[in-house]
């Protein structure tokens, strides 16, 4: 479509919007701020970079082998790059420890911020700040998929190390970009069958994480976020992190609770937890995910729950979310999963900015709600492509699926030769 019927297209929609009384022109300058954190392992299937990778373990699984996986840190932040000018508006980078770039092997609680400083490099040439997760799987100390719970004390040491290390790493990174590293953890531990004394896992990890977070770091470099679970193939009985023991454990330390979209029962969303939980916690991160039966981790669509958690992100405030996605598909081509999940956030973010929220918010209070209804239905055909595709072409990216031409180049190109 040429700039010209984009420009045109958009001075219609516009009219729709303002007709209820919406400015389609703030609402895209207001996207243009919101960051989204791409999470790097989608390009890799969770492997790593370590000489002796692990790839994932500890009940999460990447499926398929579609070709052109990122083999190299250079590969990766290629393949990153070709996303990167694919998706408008501002974005982040989310980085597991294992994504070192060293050619000397050196184990997990001997990383330091030199491993990273090509990523950061990478980081300040393209604006983007850099988010971090220490590593607890895919490791021979992780092999009985117990880590900071584990009921050897030797164990849980290496596992403390590893995540102390990766905090220095997160602040480093925060201070040389300037802008703070969430720093998000995430075990696998957990009991495949029947578990008796759930308690005494639960209170080593709790131990373990006060021994890990006990130097206090300042929230302008990094801030510390913990992530619950449900359950993950392999220790499907009982998880120690679960959800009321992160909560809590959050609420008692004030720092950040991590929710992802496909940690809880099948039938339960993150979408009406951020309202609870931002009542008890200052900030929370985000891990948005599409579960299909279970935590599948399938690339993120523009379905209901995506519509619901953005509309809570933007009445809740963007200060106080942050947006990291988690997802992991191995059967498609690796760089549209990216350019097509981070879009879709970003749609659904638009969509949410595009709503009358004074209206209705006092139609709500005032029990008016078949207009509420009414007017919520009505918005579902109003022309949210326009004003996308307006936003891709102000931010130089190509609008509607311009980007699948890009694609196909680049692999042809680079990808298909690996
Ligand atoms: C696992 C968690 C975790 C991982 C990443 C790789 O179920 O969702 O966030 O997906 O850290
Ligand atoms: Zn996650």
């Amino acid at each position: 479509m040429s700039s010209k019927s984009i420009e045109s297209n958009y001075k219609f929609a516009r009219e729709y919007y303002a007709a209820i009384g919406v400015d389609s022109d703030a609402a895209l300058k207001k996207l243009a701020t919101i960051p989204i954190s791409l999470h790097c392992w989608q390009g890799d299937d969770v492997g790593g970079f370590e000489p002796d990778a692990g790839g994932a373990s500890g009940g999460i699984l990447s499926t398929g082998n579609y070709p052109g996986r990122a083999r190299t840190p250079d590969e990766l932040r290629s393949d990153i790059d070709k996303a990167f000018s694919l998706i408008p508006g501002m974005k982040r980078l989310n980085l597991h420890a294992i994504y070192l770039d060293t050619d000397k092997a050196v184990d997990r609680n001997r990383i330091t911020p030199e491993h990273f400083q090509s990523w950061i490099d990478w980081a300040k040439q393209n604006k983007a700040g850099l988010d971090f997760n220490p590593t607890f799987f895919g490791h021979p100390k992780a092999a009985s998929n117990l880590t900071l719970s584990h009921p050897d004390a030797g164990i849980r040491k290496f596992w403390i190390e590893h995540g102390i290390a990766c905090r220095k790493i997160a602040e480093e990174m925060g201070r040389q970009l300037k802008t703070p590293s969430i720093m998000n953890t995430w075990i696998p531990d957990g009991f495949k069958d029947v578990t008796i004394d759930r308690q005494a896992a639960r209170r080593r990890l709790e131990r373990s994480l006060d021994a890990m977070f006990q130097e206090k770091i300042s929230p302008k470099y990094m801030k510390d976020a913990v992530e619950s679970k449900l359950f993950g193939i392999g220790v499907e009985t009982c998880t120690v992190g679960s959800n009321e023991f992160y909560l809590g454990y959050a609420v008692k330390n004030g720092i950040l609770l991590t929710l992802d979209s496909g940690h809880f029962h099948p039938t339960e969303i993150i979408s009406d937890k951020i309202s609870s939980v931002l009542l008890f916690v200052k900030e929370i991160l985000l891990h948005v995910s599409r579960p299909v039966r279970w935590d599948s981790d399938h690339v993120v669509f523009f379905d209901d729950e995506l519509q619901a958690i953005a509309r809570e992100i933007i009445y809740n405030g963007v200060d106080k979310v942050h947006i990291g996605l988690d997802y992991f598909d191995a059967t498609i081509n690796r760089i549209i999963a990216w350019v097509v999940g981070t879009r879709n956030m970003q749609k659904a973010l638009l969509k949410a900015l595009l709503e009358p929220a004074d209206q209705l918010k006092k139609m709500e209070k005032e029990f008016d709600n078949g207009r509420k209804m009414a007017l919520i239905e009505e918005l579902k055909l109003f022309p949210l492509g326009a004003v996308y595709d307006y936003f891709c072409e102000q931010q130089g990216v190509p609008p509607g699926i311009g980007f699948l031409s890009e694609i196909d180049k680049y692999e042809k190109q680079v990808l298909s030769l690996r």
